[in-house]
């Protein structure tokens, strides 16, 4: 049975393991890691944020999230590895001490609880949130259409029983209110957004909600464009890089543009692996190349950050 046993960086994990996960963490590594429950989901459950970095220091930050999709399951997979070798390498390896140092990592590893425990108990394939709809008997609001950019500017995002659903308004839903208030409230020193998704196997810019290019497009696209050459030098994994709407489709609402047009000026999605032959269903013996793969990436992008 997938929920018994403990919890392992090569299995998917579920909530209540990845919950005793936060909590070991945070116990093993004080120095290092602290929890925030930065709010709570439709059904109450906890919203935690792993915060990565040495203690009392000021500095730029990145926030990362993971699992806004209930059925992408390889994204929490890898916030968790993140944290892992973080924690790990912390005075062992030069550059993620460094990195530790000198700036801040806040990690939702499971930005979609209520959805993510659903995928594992009810609908396998199941992606937004678990909220009730009014005026429908259909249930969820897809969290990336929910943000407070160009929301309702498509019309295919309006149907309450639709896996796109943008939700009853901007930010009408717990978990992206809980997510945008802590965004908001330590804009000064956040200077990058990741989000993860799967699959594809692509990192994409803003925009999304238009074909225009954003003001920094040239250093997104550099950016991308070295952090899929680190990925790809470990298995060869080929990524596609650019903005959204040319890259993958047009989208309103979403949680990346949102934060671009908020100020933060790197911004960043990946869609793990793969490229559609397992797809949601990724096999467990995938999670830790994936996780490896594109800590390349993370690491990178971290690096060129701390630089600029
Ligand atoms: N894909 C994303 C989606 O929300 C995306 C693509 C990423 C759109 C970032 C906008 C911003 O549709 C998946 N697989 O969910
Ligand atoms: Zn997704």
């Amino acid at each position: 049975d997938e929920a018994s046993g403990r919890h392992s960086y090569a299995k998917y994990n579920d909530w209540d393991k990845i919950v005793s996960w936060t909590e070991k963490m945070v116990e093993k590594y004080p120095e290092v890691v602290s929890r925030i429950k930065i709010g709570s989901t439709a059904e109450d459950n906890p919203l935690y944020v792993l915060k990565l970095g040495k203690k009392d220091k000021e500095g730029k930050a990145i926030f990362m999230d993971c699992g806004i999709h209930a059925r992408e399951w390889v994204s929490p997979a890898f916030c968790q590895w993140f944290v892992y070798q973080a924690t790990k390498s912390y005075g062992k390896n030069r550059i993620m001490t460094k990195l530790l140092d000198r700036m801040t990592f806040y990690v939702l590893p499971v930005f979609n609880v209520d959805g993510y425990i659903w995928s594992w108990t009810q609908n396998r394939m199941w992606r937004k949130n678990r909220s009730k709809n009014q005026n429908s008997t259909c249930i969820g609001t897809d969290l990336n259409r929910n943000f407070d950019v160009s929301w309702d500017s498509f019309p295919n995002t309006r149907n309450p029983c639709q896996d796109i659903y943008r939700g009853a308004a901007p930010e009408s839903e717990k978990e992206t209110k809980a997510v945008t208030n802590f965004i908001r409230s330590h804009l000064n020193s956040i200077k990058a957004y990741i989000t993860f998704h799967s699959y594809s196997q692509m990192l994409l810019v803003p925009y999304g909600y238009t074909s225009r290019l954003p003001p920094t497009h040239d250093d997104l696209l550099k950016v991308a464009r070295i952090a899929t050459d680190f990925l790809s030098t470990r298995y060869e994994t080929r990524y596609i890089y650019g903005p959204i709407a040319s890259t993958i489709y047009p989208t309103s609402g979403s949680s990346l543009d949102w934060a671009y047009d908020l100020g933060i000026k790197h911004t960043f999605a990946f869609e793990l692996r793969d490229k559609g032959k397992f797809g949601f269903l990724l096999p467990e013996s995938q999670i830790k190349p994936t996780c490896k793969e594109t800590m390349l990436s993370v690491k990178f992008i971290a690096k060129y950050i701390l630089k600029h």
